[in-house]
């Protein structure tokens, strides 16, 4: 072990039981290797925690961090961290408290080198970086994250917490022991170079475990940066397939609610609070409304916009039976994983706003709310609460999660249009004939006109509607076009409502009303 000699730069520590000479001597390179040991480990105990969270629905402190933070930003400095667009407000933060956790991981392996080289017993130092990552879990962070000492108050309880908490604090001890260098008194049975290749090891772990949990966290920007589905012609179907339904959530991790056990509570201002299970739900009398939903921080021409079959029951006779108070003002939707949302008692009576439990005739999917969800055609995503677990009538304006963070309260959809056929930067060969197609949306206005510009918006032509599948849904639009001359096309697309308002053309971030502005594609017309 070439390292291992005294005067090569090497440590000079005792091997196999023999006194080093003096005073050891660390390189550079060796002082580096704690602290990344160190940062790797609590970054994949962090990770594990996040895994385990998946596997027993415990707390994960990183994502109930991410919420609070979040939460606490300043507006603007948000708008201008994120792009105003909230569903990639998660990974961002969620990547910064990572880097957090490298950071403080590797100045406690420092501080665990530092106890070794004073000859602190190994077994002593390990045990107290489990303690330490255990008791920040447990004692700061899920306090810090709204669950209580030891997740006290999560749905898993105090002990499932603990445990995962544990398991996340031995991972990081393991790792911070690989990498650190026993004092002068301690037998050493590991080579420098076995230790570097034990932490690339770990190295490779923590990226299968990130892979992971990203697979996780994924469906917060996977979803929307797949290929759209499209039919025969190219065109966005009228009614969304269910896995091409787009997913927006403020979670890592969803909660995976039991359908036995789960209850949906009616309480607040209401004369007769009420709770309804799962099979009560279904079998009362059922409706479908075929609705589109749209994400408040959809970007004109984005995708997180779909068009599903709901079906349900009505939330009006619901509250119709609470029988709300003369004071109520909002109704609260609470969810499983600590969202909550709120529209008026007006709104909430409308006969489409629903308390649904399929989407397209199968059971709500996981992502999409199981087992039950808020439909409110006409509002924005972020209103339409999943895992619903209670509605809470109150009488005084609620803000919800997106509010706190400065999102539209009322959340009245914006009309919007989008060009789906051509793709932007296509090229199109002289001659032939060219479908230009896409979608138009007002929520219950309707759209009642759509035009389209090939000029970048100097002249407009209309294009043909196709009968929506309901008033509450998006409206198919195409027209057809015999370019003459090669060359560079803007094209443009502008809707009018069913009140005759035209679509405000003046672009606008998401944050915080939801976007405007025109979408525009430019496409170039080639020689065959
Ligand atoms: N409980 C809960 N409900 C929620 C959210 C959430 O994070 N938690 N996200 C909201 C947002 S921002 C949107 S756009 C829609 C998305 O619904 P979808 O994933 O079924 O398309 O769900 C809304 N309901
Ligand atoms: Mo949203």
């Amino acid at each position: 072990m070439p390292g291992d000699e005294p005067g090569d730069g090497g440590l000079a520590y005792s091997y196999q039981g023999q006194r080093c000479r003096g005073q050891r001597v660390m390189t550079k390179r060796q002082r580096w290797i704690p602290f990344f040991a160190g940062a790797l480990g609590s970054m994949i105990g962090a990770l594990v925690v996040i895994v385990l969270a998946q596997l027993w629905q415990t707390p994960s402190p990183a994502q109930l961090l991410t919420d609070r933070i979040t939460a606490l930003l300043p507006l603007s400095i948000f708008a201008a961290l994120l792009g105003a667009l909230e569903a990639a407000a998660k990974p961002l933060v969620f990547l910064l408290i990572l880097i957090g956790y490298g950071l403080i991981g590797g100045l406690v392996a420092l501080l665990a080198q530092h106890l070794l080289a004073r000859n602190v017993r190994q077994i002593t130092v390990a045990v107290g970086m489990m303690a330490l990552f255990w008791l920040a879990h447990a004692v700061v962070l899920a306090p810090l994250g709204g669950v209580g000492i030891v997740g006290r108050s999560a749905q898993a309880g105090p002990l499932w917490t603990s445990l995962a908490f544990l398991i996340g604090a031995l991972s990081f001890a393991v790792i911070v022991m690989s990498g650190v260098t026993p004092g002068s008194d301690q037998t050493v049975s590991v080579s420098e170079r076995r230790r570097f290749l034990r932490l690339g090891a770990y190295g490779l772990l923590g990226l299968v475990a990130a892979g992971y949990a990203l697979r996780f966290a994924g469906q917060l920007f996977a979803r929307s940066s797949r290929a759209p589905v499209t039919d025969a012609q190219g065109l966005t179907p009228a009614l969304t397939p269910t896995a091409d339904f787009y997913v927006v959530s403020k979670n890592f991790v969803d909660p995976k609610v039991d359908p036995s056990s789960w209850q949906l509570t009616v309480t607040g201002h209401v004369a007769h609070p009420l709770t309804l299970r799962y099979t009560e739900l279904k079998a009362r009398p059922a409706l479908s409304l075929t609705t589109t939903l749209e994400c408040i921080s959809n970007d004109v021409g984005g995708d997180l916009i779909s068009t599903g079959q709901w079906t349900g029951i009505r939330l009006a006779d619901l509250l119709q039976e609470a029988q709300p108070l003369p004071d109520v003002v909002d109704v609260v939707f609470h969810a499983a994983d600590g969202y909550s949302d709120s529209i008026p008692l007006m709104k909430a009576l409308q006969p489409t706003t629903l308390l649904v439990y399929a989407l397209n005739g199968e059971p709500l999917p996981t992502e999409h709310g199981f087992p039950a969800r808020i439909i409110v055609p006409n509002i924005y995503g972020m209103k339409n609460v999943k895992w619903l677990t209670a509605i809470e009538l109150v009488p005084y304006d609620f803000k919800g999660y997106w509010q706190e963070r400065g999102w539209s309260d009322s959340a009245i959809v914006q009309t919007m249009s989008r060009i789906d056929v051509p793709h932007n930067g296509e090229r199109i060969p002289l001659g032939g004939k060219v479908l230009i197609g896409g979608i138009a949306f007002a929520g219950e206005r309707g759209i009642s006109r759509v035009e389209v510009s090939l000029d970048g918006g100097e002249s407009w032509a209309p294009a043909m509607l196709e009968p929506p599948l309901s008033p509450l849904t998006w409206v198919r639009w195409r027209m057809y076009w015999q370019p003459r001359t090669v060359g560079a096309y803007r094209i443009v697309v502008r809707a009018w409502d069913g009140t005759g308002s035209p679509q405000d053309a003046k672009p606008r971030p998401p944050l915080p009303d939801g976007a405007t502005g025109l979408h525009t594609i430019t496409v170039r017309v080639v020689q065959s």
